[in-house]
């Protein structure tokens, strides 16, 4: 509401009441949440002279300083949402089987967010368990979630992939680009008639276990399918049958009544996208526009203008004090104490408040609400969890198993 009423009567923010105050006075003498004052801090103009200027982003892009910047009490909350700000959160899921591509795509994407030339992005490791990371484009915050294709990691995966304002792509390979040793293959190899026949249930797969772990979360989930390695299918035919194949398995997924469908399917003008994932024009004239039209959708949807958590993740990566598990109330008092002392008791609260809630929403902490009394378990570092410890234990029992099968006294029970 804050917001629209600026937008249609900018100068209101400098009104001021018969106590000479402005809104953002009267706000914070109120002690209104956080996201209040934020919103008259952010949405602020510095000057009156071109509508540029009275676009909040134009603030946080150059820097200005805004009347408050030395202010006592504003000045280091201005900084902070200076240092944090973007226009909305936007998730995207990368699934698919392992070696199919997705951490190549995700390094293709980053590539072609920093750099605006064309080249082949380096081999990956195979992804243990899940590896996040973030980047900023266009005033987008984008997390991106790179899950581990191998079979023993997905039962992790669902926690992760049920979060709002997510995009989720699945990525299938037409060829092999890793070798029976674990080796990648210096020229891939096309997949044989049989396994281009199981892409369909593959894909299959992949569609049930987003629509399951998206049923909670009340969104659709947005889905772009990808083939990957187009390049070494020299044979048109095999293209176009696979692409009609996903086809037919989207139209019968959309009249199939069984299930509840949560799904969306995202696709270009020529159907599937097909893509070569190491070649970063690939993705440049494919999947950025679409990711970013999608994030656009979703951002205009979203009413979360402004996030100050990075600061909270810098705490949590650098220092032991905070635990991987704690309890809310530990973690609320926690992040209080992060914030200066001459911020009010209250506001300090607020801050934390919303700190906590963004780091759930954007999934930097996975909070276990009913798991045992009135003050939840909050897993601080969900990443780490499922990387560094489930993933090594998946790897050591997978290993394990193998083990046990290859020794011939077990071969027979
Ligand atoms: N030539 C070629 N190689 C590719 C392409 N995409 C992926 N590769 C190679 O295939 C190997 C596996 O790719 P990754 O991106 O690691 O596969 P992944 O899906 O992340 O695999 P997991 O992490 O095990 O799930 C890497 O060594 C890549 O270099 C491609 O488009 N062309
Ligand atoms: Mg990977």
């Amino acid at each position: 509401i804050i917001k629209s009423i600026i937008n249609k009567c900018p100068r209101c923010v400098h009104y001021k009441n018969s106590d000479r105050k402005t809104p953002l006075d009267v706000a914070i003498d109120n002690q209104s949440s956080i996201e209040i004052i934020a919103t008259l801090l952010l949405y602020n103009p510095i000057t009156k002279t071109t509508k540029l200027k009275w676009f909040p982003w134009y603030q946080l892009l150059f820097k200005k300083k805004t009347p408050y910047s030395s202010h006592r009490v504003y000045g280091p909350l201005i900084q902070m949402l200076q240092s944090t700000s973007y226009d909305s959160i936007v998730r995207l899921h990368i699934c698919g089987d392992g070696g199919a591509g997705k951490t190549t795509l995700k390094r293709s994407i980053l590539a072609n967010i920093n750099s605006h030339f064309t080249y082949k992005v380096s081999e990956s490791k195979r992804t243990i368990g899940l590896e996040i990371e973030s980047f900023t484009d266009r005033g987008i915050k984008w997390i991106v979630y790179d899950y581990g294709g191998q079979e023993e990691y997905h039962i992790n995966h669902s926690r992760f992939l049920r979060t709002n304002n997510s995009i989720y792509v699945i990525v299938m390979n037409l060829c092999e680009f890793i070798g029976s040793n674990g080796e990648t293959l210096q020229v891939p190899i096309p997949l044989t008639n049989v396994k281009i026949l199981e892409l369909s249930g593959r894909y299959k797969y992949w569609l049930k276990f987003i629509n399951v772990s998206t049923s909670t979360n009340g969104c659709n989930a947005h889905v772009i399918t990808c083939l990957n390695g187009k390049s070494f299918i020299k044979n048109k035919e095999i293209i176009n049958n696979v692409n009609q194949m996903i086809l037919n398995i989207q139209s019968q997924w959309m009249n199939d009544s069984e299930h509840h469908n949560h799904i969306e399917f995202i696709n270009d003008k020529n159907g599937i996208l097909l893509i070569d994932s190491i070649y970063t024009s690939s993705i440049r004239f494919k999947v950025l526009p679409i990711l970013r039209n999608e994030a656009m959708k979703l951002k205009l949807k979203s009413n979360n203008n402004f996030q100050f958590v990075e600061n909270m993740l810098v705490i949590r990566d650098t220092t032991s004090a905070l635990v991987d598990v704690c309890r809310r109330s530990e973690l609320l008092t926690f992040i209080s104490n992060t914030f200066t002392t001459i911020l009010s008791n209250n506001l300090r609260y607020d801050l934390s408040e919303a700190s906590i809630a963004q780091l759930d929403m954007i999934g930097e902490i996975l909070i276990l609400n009913h798991y045992d009394g009135d003050d939840p378990l909050v897993i601080t570092n969900p990443n780490k969890l499922s990387c560094n410890i489930l993933g090594e234990i998946a790897k050591a029992l997978k290993e394990r198993r193998n083990q046990l099968l290859r020794d011939n006294r077990y071969m027979g029970l």
